[in-house]
């Protein structure tokens, strides 16, 4: 079974997303997300005239020879757009060879180990009023978990927190508002934030008191940091954050520099999910190895696909982390797909966000996975389970966006 076609899918639905599609000489398809949001054409790029005319001809069935092909044969390894463009080939291949054998693609990674997946979504507000609204909305909704994100006193505007009050998983389900969370904003620049640690690092902990006194103690609560924390301040909010017993704190502080993460480590049992912007296994080498973390962050679409992934997780297990897959909307359906696929199989998942996306973008991904109940669940329909609608997707042209920068109140650049 040969390669005869590969196309480059790029499409705006709610967002800007990009597809690779396989096609095999016998008329057999994949899908592969290769998505980065506020980079987008340079992922369709590398695709376009780097991978897919160096994949006309090979043998579908060669998944993993592919793949160090892709990933040895570049030179120039690693990083977010080469490993999102080997994700997405890595991906079709999974889901072509799953169709050819007449199986959903979780059978082809040793079937199901669970009878579904527990998801989070995002619970925001700009003061505790909204915030405790929008967690409502998602326990009404059927979520089990919440990840929780608000305003803080003096800033106009923080990651994570809806610029609009009906953007929220209650909003009217047919309405796009609900996914004001994006904050990829189509402009010809990133919108400037302005950020201020220490009245964050007073904040936080008055929000999960008001959470656990309002919702109890069950309640399983997240929290993402997003990257703007020193190691020292990290490991201060993950200790004052103690008493509220979140299921994680994320992304705490910036990770490149993994020893960071033993400072925090030393002051706090707070539970540590770390690696969205990671591309490879080796971004994990010694935070697994000494134990400094305890989910994975890493998608399909930023890991180098399923191939990668699996790996990764299985190298995880032997440190008992577990897997905490990063779903947000600009993960595409299809990587969502293939993250679902992947999280039934493996021993060692341990959550999976699901912020859902917006019902266009859903008129271009027609998908088959369900959530109910808390939890998702791939269907039985070979590979993925997910198809892509060329008409609606031309309704949709790529614009520009960008995710917005962070500056400190002195007007420093800091990590958004
Ligand atoms: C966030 C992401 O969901 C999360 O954990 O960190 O929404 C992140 O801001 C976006 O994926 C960036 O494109
Ligand atoms: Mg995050």
């Amino acid at each position: 079974m040969r390669i005869a076609n590969v196309e480059v899918l790029v499409s705006s639905p709610g967002r800007n997303f990009v597809t690779l599609r396989i096609t095999t000489d016998d008329g057999v398809v994949g899908l592969g997300d290769a998505t980065l949001n506020g980079r987008e054409l340079a992922a369709a790029a590398y695709l376009t005239e780097h991978v897919a005319p160096l994949l006309i001809g090979r043998d579908a069935h060669q998944i993993e020879d592919t793949w160090q092909y892709l990933y040895r044969g570049a030179y120039w390894r690693r990083g977010p757009v080469t490993m999102a463009s080997i994700a997405a080939v890595d991906t079709a291949l999974w889901d072509i060879k799953a169709k050819v054998a007449g199986l959903p693609l979780y059978q082809l990674l040793g079937g199901k180990s669970r009878s579904g997946l527990l998801v989070y979504g995002h619970a925001s507000g700009a003061e505790l009023p909204e915030l405790f609204d929008s967690i409502h909305e998602h326990l009404d909704e059927g979520y089990r978990a919440v990840r929780v994100q608000t305003g803080i006193p003096g800033l106009p505007s923080v990651y994570g927190v809806a610029s609009s009050r009906n953007a929220s998983a209650g909003a009217d389900a047919g309405s796009d508002t609900r996914y004001d969370y994006e904050p990829a904003r189509r402009n010809a620049i990133p919108v400037e934030e302005t950020w201020d640690t220490r009245a964050y690092l007073r904040h936080a902990p008055t929000v999960f008191d008001a959470v656990r006194n309002e919702f109890g103690p069950e309640l399983p609560l997240l929290h993402d940091a997003h990257h703007r924390l020193t190691p020292i301040q990290a490991a201060k909010l993950g200790k004052s954050l103690e008493p509220y017993d979140l299921f994680w704190l994320e992304d705490v502080t910036p990770a490149e520099n993994q020893d960071a993460l033993r400072r925090v480590r030393e002051h706090t049992t707070t539970p540590l999910a770390i690696g969205e912007v990671f591309n490879t296994i080796w971004d994990y080498k010694q935070l697994f190895e000494e134990q400094l973390i305890d989910y994975v962050r890493s998608p399909v679409t930023h890991a180098g696909g399923i191939t990668a992934l699996r790996r990764i997780f299985d190298y995880a297990a032997v440190y008992q982390i577990k897997s905490g897959v990063h779903g947000p909307t600009d993960v595409s359906p299809v990587g969502l797909a293939a993250a679902i696929h992947l999280g039934i199989a493996i021993p060692n998942f341990g959550i999976q966000e699901y912020m859902q996306h917006s019902p266009v973008t859903h008129e271009v991904f027609e998908t088959t996975y369900t959530f109910s109940d808390g939890m998702l669940a791939p269907s039985e329909a070979p590979g993925l389970g997910v198809d892509y609608n060329d008409e609606a997707a031309s309704a949709f042209a790529y614009a520009g966006a960008y995710l917005p920068v962070n500056r400190l109140l002195d007007g420093s650049m800091h990590d958004w």
